[in-house]
């Protein structure tokens, strides 16, 4: 049972009780073959246990954001946001998703530094949660128009919890550019 999952878990984030959520997942990647660690991500992801469907987008090409801001001269990224219907609690999602990562040959080293896969929960339904292990939505989704771009192609009417409708932060942020 869903609510048996969710035993153990701690943090302010609500357990799942009931029926399935629709969770966002940004995919990146700037290192070997992009395209098919997304497309390999993406199987993974429809794959595991409590996962009922995985709607993605294209796969858009980015210029890498560093601490100091984009960085045309780092190798580009190719990035996805995929809609994943799942009755997974938040804290076991994100730890399949890292071992997704993990499996891809993802190590972590420097913060925002050139990867081969990132796997990124930018919300779960409309939870907010300011656990540090897992804060909801992902606090630096708003200003990301590689994230917001893909998942207003999936999702025409999405909203960002807390932020509001992600076809007007797109707005804003194209704006202000
Ligand atoms: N991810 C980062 C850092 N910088 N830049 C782009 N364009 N796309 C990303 O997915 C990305 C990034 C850290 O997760
Ligand atoms: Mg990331
Ligand atoms: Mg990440």
């Amino acid at each position: 049972m869903s609510r048996r999952l969710a035993e153990g878990f701690s943090g302010d984030v609500a357990p799942v009780v009931g029926g399935p959520v629709t969770a966002v997942v940004a995919l990146g990647a700037n290192l070997g073959d992009r395209a098919e660690a997304l497309a390999a991500a993406l199987r993974d992801i429809a794959r595991l246990p409590l996962v009922d469907e995985v709607h993605a987008s294209g796969p858009i090409e980015s210029v890498a954001v560093t601490p100091d801001g984009p960085d045309a001269s780092a190798p580009a990224y190719l990035n996805a946001v995929a809609l994943v219907t799942t009755r997974l609690a938040p804290s076991v999602l994100l730890s399949y998703l890292h071992a997704i990562e993990a499996r891809h040959g993802r190590e972590r080293r420097e913060r925002w530094g050139d990867r081969t896969l990132d796997l990124d929960l930018i919300a779960y339904g409309d939870v907010r949660s300011s656990d540090p292990a897992l804060r909801l939505p992902h606090p630096r989704a708003f200003e990301r128009d590689f994230v917001l771009g893909p998942w207003l192609e999936v999702d025409p009417d999405a909203v960002l919890p807390g932020a509001g409708r992600v076809d007007e932060l797109l707005e804003r942020l194209r704006g202000s550019s």
